[in-house]
């Protein structure tokens, strides 16, 4: 071969080993951003249709939304613009048909560790009646006795998955190490068909409908014990050598470490770093004042939640029902601490 043809094959291989680095990745993104709906605009342009936005089915009736009237006796938007859940803010028969139209997964983490085993019956037996009915669901069970694991009968397209996890002489440890598991989990989830997780606590029962109305990027449950308060009384961790660290004039609300979720890139981040700053401050002998919560309200602090769900998603047995809250949907049971931790 003379040596101009070798040169000349050299330099197409250079090209289109170039085409190949720089296009192909442009392309692909292309094609994971857009989805795969496909078609020519008039002027002939190929172009794709995201279907980021909400779609509904044709046909669909429900009563009509107005700007003008609604409720006055709650804040429904954040600063930052998203929306705050309550009853009577959102249109369940719509936002349903929206997400059946996906055909979206819906996984719950659940944590039933030593005593806590008692309160895993009724929380999954009352998860069947309210959260996420008619849709496909997938309820992780983290405990240390499987054998224990009541036989609830779950509908068709809903699963319960028993994992082992070791028990702990703290109740905090045990509380706090879920930022972890649920980090690795997450990690194992990625290959499956789950859309959404949310991270609920057990000692707890649905009374009434979760659903699609909670779904989200990034989504946060305000507490009901301080929702009223100024937040300088919130329990945010107040000592600067912490890395859940909230400092007098900032935070937005105070959030429950007892539910919270959202897509699965979004909770991953956030429990990879709840799990991280939890484990460093450990290592210089500091422990948050509430644990996993404290570092979950550091971060939403600083990322905010792109939904806010009301106190309507965790309420407290033993607190009488505030006005505002017209339904109460998950509610923590009255419990004997003595009686059921560890130490
Ligand atoms: C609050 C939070 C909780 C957590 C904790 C601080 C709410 C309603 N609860 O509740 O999520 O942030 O403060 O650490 O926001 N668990 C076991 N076995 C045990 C102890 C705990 O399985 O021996 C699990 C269980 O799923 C329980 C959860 O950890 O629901 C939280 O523990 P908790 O309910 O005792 O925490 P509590 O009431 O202080």
């Amino acid at each position: 071969m003379n040596l101009k043809l070798v040169a000349v094959l050299l330099f197409l291989v250079v090209v289109l080993g170039v085409m190949f680095v720089y296009l192909d990745p442009i392309y692909s993104f292309r094609e994971n951003l857009c989805g795969s709906s496909e078609g020519r605009s008039e002027n002939g342009h190929l172009f794709r249709s995201p279907d980021l936005h909400l779609v509904i089915t044709d046909g669909l009736k429900y009563p009509q939304p107005s700007i003008m009237h609604g409720r006055t006796d709650i804040v429904s938007v954040t600063p930052w613009l998203a929306p705050v859940v309550w009853e009577g803010t959102f249109q369940p028969v719509l936002l349903d048909s929206i997400y059946q139209k996906r055909n979206i997964t819906v996984a719950a983490t659940v944590f039933a560790v030593g005593k806590y085993i008692r309160f895993l019956k009724d929380f999954l037996e009352t998860a069947e009646q309210h959260f996420f009915v008619g849709f496909k669901v997938k309820v992780y069970v983290f405990t240390d006795q499987p054998n224990e694991v009541p036989k609830v009968k779950m509908a068709a397209g809903r699963e319960l998955v028993v994992r082992l996890v070791q028990n702990s002489k703290r109740w905090q440890e045990i509380s706090a190490r879920r930022m972890e598991i649920i980090q690795t989990l997450i990690e194992e989830m990625l290959k499956n068909d789950v859309d959404y997780i949310f991270c609920l606590d057990v000692d707890s029962k649905f009374h009434s409908r979760w659903g699609t109305e909670s779904l989200g990027e990034l989504v946060a449950v305000i507490h009901p014990g301080y929702y009223k308060d100024d937040r300088s009384r919130f329990p945010y961790e107040r000592r600067p050598t912490s890395r859940a660290y909230v400092a007098p004039g900032e935070g937005d609300f105070y959030y429950c470490g007892g539910a919270f979720g959202g897509v699965l890139a979004e909770v991953h981040q956030l429990a990879q770093t709840c799990h991280k700053n939890f484990d460093d401050d450990a290592k210089e002998g500091i422990e948050a004042a509430w644990q996993e919560e404290s570092h979950l309200n550091r971060y939403l602090w600083l990322n905010k939640p792109s939904k806010v769900l009301s106190p309507e998603y965790l309420w407290q047995d033993f607190k009488a029902r505030n006005s505002e809250v017209r339904v109460i949907r998950f509610s923590g049971v009255i419990k004997d601490y003595n009686q059921i931790r560890p130490n």
